[in-house]
């Protein structure tokens, strides 16, 4: 480990492995604290990562303002072959689709700026994929259902919407972004885009989708990070619109 924190430093990379775990040992004080904390940590962040960077959330190279974020450290890539992503829960039809499936399905293309609750912005990004809407449409929702709960193949992370709001034509189960397939560091082959909340809502490396009771708090919302997380309306902040 001896040279990360100079190697890093060389790269100019921003933040680092163990300002992440900084954060997720602060996050866990800001279920405590209340939204008011996430700008006092957003600004513990940045200024620590000033000083330490070593290397977690990397600006990826040729990335053009993203930055690498995972929970988990390293994922393990799935294939085009192996990738599956499943629909269950209070549904009519449950189901497993390949890749090949959901690339036969109708494509939508969005162009939306990417807002991260630390932050920082892309402009202007395309993502396409099916939407969710459609994939739900498909499943049949049973009576009683109120929620999607989205699970990650990285084995930790997990998202959630409302029914309403998985709904939305801005909310899109995405095979591409930047006009290209998914990267695995962005988190393909799928990936969910929520066009309309910041960027922690759009889950990576997509494996699970399940339609539930009640909403269930996601990975970052365990740690006081809002569930209806509107752009510029939560978290305590007050970013500019995004469209
Ligand atoms: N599975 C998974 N999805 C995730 C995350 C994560 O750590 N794991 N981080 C979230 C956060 S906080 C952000 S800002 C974006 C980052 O996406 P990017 O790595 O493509 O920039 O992914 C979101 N989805
Ligand atoms: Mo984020």
């Amino acid at each position: 480990m001896g040279n990360v924190n100079d190697d890093a430093a060389q790269r100019g990379t921003p933040v680092g492995r163990r300002v992440m775990l900084g954060v997720i040992g602060l996050g866990a004080a800001g279920v405590a604290a209340g939204p008011v904390l996430s700008r006092a940590l957003d600004s513990v962040l940045s200024g620590v990562a000033r000083k330490d960077p070593t290397g977690l959330t990397d600006l990826l190279p040729n990335s053009g303002g993203f930055r690498y974020y995972s929970v988990t450290g390293p994922v393990e890539a799935r294939s085009a072959t192996d990738y599956r992503l499943t629909v269950d829960g209070l549904v009519d039809h449950p189901a497993s689709y390949t890749l090949a499936d959901l690339e036969a399905l109708p494509q939508t293309r969005i162009v939306h700026d990417v807002q991260c609750v630390t932050g920082w912005r892309v402009s202007a990004t395309p993502f396409q994929g099916v939407k969710l809407a459609d994939l739900l449409a498909a499943a049949g929702i049973q009576r009683g259902a109120a929620a999607v709960r989205f699970s990650c193949f990285d084995g930790s992370y997990s998202e959630s919407l409302t029914l309403d709001q998985a709904r939305r034509d801005d909310v899109l189960v995405a095979l591409r972004m930047q006009d290209r397939p998914v990267t695995h560091d962005h988190g393909g082959p799928v990936r969910l885009y929520v066009a309309p909340m910041y960027f922690y809502k759009s889950a990576k490396w997509l494996s699970g989708i399940t339609v539930t009771p009640t909403v269930q708090k996601g990975y970052w919302e365990h740690y006081g990070y809002d569930t209806d997380a509107w752009v510029g309306r939560s978290n305590g902040r007050d970013d500019a619109p995004t469209s």
